[in-house]
C-alpha cells in the first residue's frame, strides 16, 4: 500500500474516533449538568411536577430534586383517595408528598378539592342509599374542604378548588355531575368560599382541559367573570395544558392567555404534556399504521410544539405564574393508559431512561 493512502485511512480512522468522541463526550457532559428546569426558569416561574408517593425514591426522585421546584400530587388529594369513607380520611400519601416538599423547600399546589371523578360514591348518598339533601351535601363539601385543606395549611400555598366544572359540549354550560344536581349553580362558588375560609392565605384556582379551544375557552371565561363579579375568593385559572402535537395553535394559546388574564386572574399552567397523538375523546382505538413508537417525525413536531409553548410561557411571564408538567418522564405517563390503555405515548421532557429529550433543550435553550 501507498504510504499516501496508509496516510489517507489513518486521518480518516482520526477523524472518525474524534467525531465518535465528541458525541460521547458532549452527552456525558449533559449528564453532569446539574442545572435543571427550575434553574433555567428561576427568573420565570416555579416549574412543577405531579407525583405519586412512589416518585418520591430512587432515579425519579433525584431527577425531581434536580429540575423542579414545585410539585403536586397526581391523585393522593383527589376527594376519593383522600376521603374513602364518611369519617375516614387516609393522609399517608398525601402526607409523604407534602413532607418530602417540605424537606427538600419544594412548593406544593394542592389538586384538586371539588370534581366529578375520583369523587367518593358514600359522599351523596345517606345511609339508607338515598341521595342527600343540598344542605347535607355542602355540609359534607364544606367539612372536606376545611378538614383538608387546614392540615396542610402554610405548607400547601395555591389549591385547585373546582376542577373540569365546564361541559364538553358547547351548548350546555355547567357540565351535569352530582354536584350540580343536588347543590345547584353556587357549588362552585361555595366551595371557594369554603376553601377560603379555611386558609385565607392560600391562592385559589378554577382548573379545566381543552382551555385554548374556543367554545372551551369562551364559556370558562364566562364562568370565571360570573366568580370575579359575584367576589368570590378566586386568584387564579388553572389551564391543564394536556395538549398535543397537534394543538393548540400559537394563536390559540396566545388569544386563551390574553383572554383569562384581562380578568386579573393569575395563569397556572398546571398538567404540562404534549401527546404524539391526536387528543380526542371519541378515539378509543389505534389508527392503523401507528406503531406506539416516538419517530423522527413525531419527535420533530413535538420539540417545535414545546418549543412555541414556551416561548409564549416566557412571553406572557407577567400573567404566568406556575408551570407543573403531569408526571416526570416518559417512562411513567398516565397517557399509557389514557385515552387507549395500551399505548404507549412520550408527552415528557425526558424518555424512558430518565434522561433529557431533544425538546428539553429547546426548552431550556433561550435568550433572556
Ligand atoms: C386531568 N383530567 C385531571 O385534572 C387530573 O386530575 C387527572 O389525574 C388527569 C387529567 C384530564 C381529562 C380531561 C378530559 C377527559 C379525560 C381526562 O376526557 C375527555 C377528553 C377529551 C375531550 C373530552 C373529554
Amino acid at each position: 500500500m501507498k504510504r499516501s493512502s496508509i496516510l489517507l485511512i489513518a486521518n480518516f480512522l482520526l477523524i472518525a474516533a474524534l467525531a465518535g468522541c465528541s458525541v460521547k463526550q458532549q452527552y456525558q457532559a449533559d449528564r453532569l449538568i446539574t442545572k435543571g428546569l427550575k434553574d433555567y426558569y428561576k427568573d420565570y416561574f416555579p416549574i412543577g411536577v405531579a407525583v405519586g408517593p412512589q416518585t418520591l425514591k430512587g432515579d425519579e426522585a433525584e431527577l425531581l430534586l434536580r429540575e423542579f421546584n414545585s410539585i403536586t400530587a397526581e391523585n393522593a388529594m383527589k376527594m376519593g383517595p383522600i376521603h374513602p369513607r364518611e369519617n375516614e380520611y387516609f393522609w399517608r400519601d398525601a402526607d409523604s408528598i407534602v413532607n418530602f416538599a417540605q424537606k427538600h423547600g419544594l412548593r406544593v399546589r394542592g389538586h384538586n378539592l371539588l370534581w366529578h371523578e375520583q369523587a367518593p360514591e358514600w359522599m351523596f348518598k345517606d345511609s339508607q342509599g338515598n341521595q342527600v339533601s343540598r344542605d347535607v351535601l355542602l355540609a359534607r363539601l364544606k367539612d372536606h374542604i376545611y378538614t383538608v385543606v387546614k392540615r396542610y395549611k402554610g405548607k400547601i400555598y395555591a389549591w385547585d378548588v373546582v376542577n373540569e366544572a365546564i361541559d364538553d359540549n358547547p351548548d350546555d354550560f355547567l357540565r351535569k355531575t352530582k354536584w350540580l344536581e343536588i347543590i345547584g349553580e353556587d357549588f362552585i362558588a361555595k366551595a371557594f368560599q369554603f376553601a377560603h375560609e379555611a386558609d385565607p392565605d392560600a391562592l385559589l384556582f378554577y382548573n379545566d382541559y381543552n382551555t385554548e379551544r374556543p367554545e372551551k375557552r369562551d364559556r370558562i371565561y364566562t364562568l370565571l367573570k360570573q366568580l370575579v363579579d359575584a367576589k368570590v375568593p378566586i386568584h387564579g385559572v388553572g389551564l391543564q395544558a394536556h395538549w398535543s402535537i397537534f394543538e393548540p395553535t400559537e394563536k390559540e394559546l396566545r388569544e386563551a392567555i390574553e383572554k383569562y388574564s384581562s380578568l386579573g386572574l393569575q395563569i397556572h399552567f398546571t398538567e404540562v404534556d404534549m401527546s404524539v397523538y391526536p387528543w380526542e375523546k371519541e378515539r378509543r382505538a389505534k389508527r392503523s399504521g401507528e406503531n406506539d413508537q416516538l419517530t423522527p417525525e413525531l419527535e420533530q413536531k413535538q420539540i417545535a410544539q414545546y418549543k412555541m409553548v414556551f416561548d409564549i410561557f416566557r412571553e406572557y411571564r407577567k400573567h404566568i405564574t406556575s408551570v407543573t408538567f403531569w408526571n416526570v418522564s416518559d417512562r411513567y405517563t398516565w397517557l399509557d393508559t389514557y385515552p387507549v390503555s395500551g399505548r404507549k405515548n412520550y408527552p415528557l421532557l425526558f424518555d424512558t431512561k430518565l434522561e433529557r429529550k431533544k425538546a428539553y433543550w429547546e426548552v431550556v435553550n433561550f435568550k433572556k
